[in-house]
């Protein structure tokens, strides 16, 4: 179904999966991740509380992903992926790595949940410092390569300002097929 880039609040998206910059406690945060969890509401943290004690007592490592309900939210799941820290992951190729595997993770978590829609903040650009236009070409090939095996899949880059998807756009604009 192919790539939409967009300006919004994640939290309002009908999707069926969003996905959540979350950090390894998986219990919120600032950012979008504290957006999510006051958007959606008590039952979604009493799911992360849950997979934390059953599955993950250490916490969600890095560039891994959870699902939980998304609660009052439109979307159906929340999928809770955990981006590198930029400057903390020993090599600037690692935290590429790390990044990729935060994009890839939740594709397939999405895919195993049998959505065809997941949309997407702009993981680790934050709070985590991870420098933009390098994230946007790192989610961009990932994005990418995935959907030539998962076609059936649409994919949202959901921006929280005009500038930061100005920024994407102009980073990934050589890279577009
Ligand atoms: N919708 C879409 N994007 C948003 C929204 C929203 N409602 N709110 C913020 N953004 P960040 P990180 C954008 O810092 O860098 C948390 O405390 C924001 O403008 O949320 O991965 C966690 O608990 C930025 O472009 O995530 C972790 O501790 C992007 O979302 C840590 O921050 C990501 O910024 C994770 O840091």
């Amino acid at each position: 179904m192919g790539i939409v880039i967009k300006t919004g609040d994640i939290t309002k998206e009908e999707a069926c999966a969003i996905v959540n910059a979350a950090n390894s406690s998986c219990m919120g945060g600032g950012g979008v991740d504290g957006a999510i969890h006051r958007a959606g509401g008590p039952q979604m943290l009493e799911e992360c509380k849950r997979i934390r004690r059953e599955a993950l007592p250490d916490g969600l490592p890095t560039g891994q992903a959870v699902a939980t309900t998304a609660g009052k939210m439109p979307a159906r799941y929340v999928i809770h992926t955990v981006g590198p820290i930029w400057g903390r992951c020993g090599s600037e190729e690692e935290c590429d790595r790390l990044l990729s595997d935060a994009y890839l993770n939740s594709l397939e978590l999405a895919h195993k949940l049998d959505c065809r829609s997941i949309a997407f903040p702009a993981i680790s650009t934050g709070i985590y410092g991870f420098p933009k236009e390098r994230a946007a070409r790192i989610a961009w090939q990932t994005v990418n390569e995935w959907l030539k095996t998962h076609p059936e899949m649409e994919v949202r880059f959901v921006f929280h300002s005009d500038r930061d998807r100005e920024i994407f756009d102009r980073a990934v604009r050589e890279e577009k097929p």
